[in-house]
């Protein structure tokens, strides 16, 4: 089978230009078959800064049209998301490997926050303060922030563009987006679909929202350029480190979402169908490349021999296979590198005591391609590679008896997203949800790690970078705040009792 000319036909239904994706010298591949789908023509450094030049441009026009209104080109994208969904998950299915049910999932996440940002669009509310000067008022106003700088990792191709983006428009910002340089046909599909959008709504300037094709260089350019006032980047701590301080170097803002090395804990009142229901989700959905995936299990004694043997049951039973012409569960590994570094942390696991169960390739299409059957690894204690996030199918489970060690051993590692807990014991689900309990930016209780909704804030703590994408309060990181004081009377009044008296 040949996904090529498959592509390109879904592509055109998009509304993609084919000679964008076939005349260029940086080759697209599919992780499905291992093929090369496309041949893009990148972008260079010097056509990103005319971008940023473009966007602030953009930028300066939209900050004035009314915010409400700004969320009716949202409306209409989410609209045009709707006509498109299974057109959009498909090819999100092509290009990173994920099943049809989780192609999709991703594109309704697109349109769950189109939905919220819409209405958020009426809510972009500041306070007003009480002042200790009579005859004065003080508030806050939200106003637009400048062009954002989105960068977004392969494994959600499209839905954390529009976590940016619907924020950003509503905010009155102009969006440029780097995709990761392994998904660049789900981000041409997203241009077109807003370009349908755009093209109803009509009042919007030129270069609102661009797209940057390309490696690390171009995105460079964004993370360097002190006229964009916000980078919003997803991927690993390792990209963090390096486009962190650079931001931060130029006083810039940026919203980091990198690395999980996410845990559940297993308590002896659990209720063991259901923990192996989040559990198998958490840990092997998605093929582990999901950055909320679940990747260390601590089970307590009491109830690990109930539940351990019948979680490496699932484990050997799940179906990997092609996500496009199977049913399977789990689909492909994104491509080569994803699994030398898998077959490395088991190497790893095993030297430092570990039994793995699963971990092998499956002989699946062709040598390009990387199916892998996801691997459960029993640890005698939390080191080695249970430290540090791989991003692949791996689920280090380890036997615990102290509920106060267990929760430092759950946060004792750098990562800081999502975290579970499986009990019906109220002490421990508060003691894990309070100051003392779990770290992460998001912790659960008797669900997975994985799988979170968008009305919620998004991203976690430590060496997952602190930032705040999608539902609640995210959208201040959009835009700027100016506390206004003003002074309605005939004096003049200085706060802090101050007196400064001239004649
Ligand atoms: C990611 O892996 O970068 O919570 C995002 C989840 C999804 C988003 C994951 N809603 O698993």
């Amino acid at each position: 089978m040949s996904l090529a000319p498959e592509t390109r036909s879904l592509l055109e239904a998009l509304g993609v230009d084919a000679a964008r994706t076939t005349a260029g010298t940086m080759p697209s591949f599919s992780p499905v078959t291992g093929e090369e789908i496309a041949a893009l023509t990148p972008d260079t450094p010097e056509t990103a800064a005319a971008a940023v030049a473009r966007a602030k441009e953009a930028f300066k026009a939209w900050r004035l049209v009314p915010a409400p209104k700004r969320g009716e080109l949202v409306r209409l994208l989410g609209e045009e998301l709707r006509a498109d969904k299974v057109a959009l998950g498909k090819l999100v299915s092509i290009e990173a490997g994920k099943s049809p049910s989780e192609g999709q999932g991703e594109v309704q996440e697109m349109i769950d926050i189109c939905d919220f940002a819409v209405g958020l669009s009426r809510q972009l509310y500041g306070l007003t303060i009480a002042t200790e000067r009579p005859g004065h008022r003080m508030m806050e106003t939200w106003h637009p922030l400048g062009v954002v700088g989105v960068i977004t990792a392969f494994n959600f191709p499209v839905a954390v563009w529009a976590w940016n983006s619907a924020l950003a428009f509503v905010c009155g910002d102009a969006v440029i987006w780097k995709p990761s340089e392994k998904t660049p046909l789900t981000a041409l599909a997203c241009e077109a679909i807003l370009a349908r959008a755009l093209a109803r709504f009509g009042a919007a300037p030129e270069n609102l929202s661009q797209v940057l094709i390309g490696a690390g260089d171009v995105g460079n350019v964004l993370v360097e350029s002190p006229d964009v006032a916000l980078i919003s980047a997803t991927g690993s701590t390792r990209m963090g480190r390096i486009v962190g301080p650079k931001v931060a170097a130029r006083f810039g803002r940026s919203i980091l979402e990198l690395g999980g090395n996410n845990a559940g804990i297993v308590c002896p009142s659990a209720d063991l169908d259901m923990t192996l229901r989040a559990v198998a989700f958490g840990a092997m959905g998605t093929a582990g490349q999901r950055c909320t995936t679940m990747r260390r299990l601590f089970v307590h004694e009491s109830v690990y021999d109930a539940l351990v043997p019948r979680l490496i049951k699932a484990y050997a039973s799940v179906t990997v296979g092609n996500p496009l012409e199977t049913q399977a569960l789990v689909g492909p590994l994104i491509d080569r590198q994803a699994f030398d570094a898998m077959q490395a942390a088991l190497a790893a696991a095993r030297a430092a005591g570990g039994t793995v169960h699963g971990g092998a390739r499956e002989a699946i299409g062709s040598d390009a391609a990387y199916y892998v059957h996801p691997a459960l690894v029993e640890m005698p204690e939390q080191a080695g590679p249970v430290l540090e996030e791989t991003f692949a199918p791996i689920l280090y489970v380890m036997k615990y008896s102290d509920f106060d060690a267990v929760l430092e051993a759950h946060n004792a590692v750098g990562a800081g997203l999502s975290s579970s807990i499986f009990t019906l014991d109220l002490r421990e689900m508060e003691t894990f949800l309070s100051a003392r309990g779990s770290d992460c930016g998001i912790a659960n209780v008797n669900i997975g790690t994985s799988g979170a909704e968008i009305g919620g804030a998004f991203g976690g703590e430590k060496e997952t970078g602190g930032g705040r994408e999608s539902g609640s309060d995210a959208w201040k990181g959009y835009m700027r705040r100016a506390t206004n004081t003003i002074n309605f009377s005939r004096e003049l009044p200085l706060a802090q009792g101050v007196t400064f008296d001239i004649d």
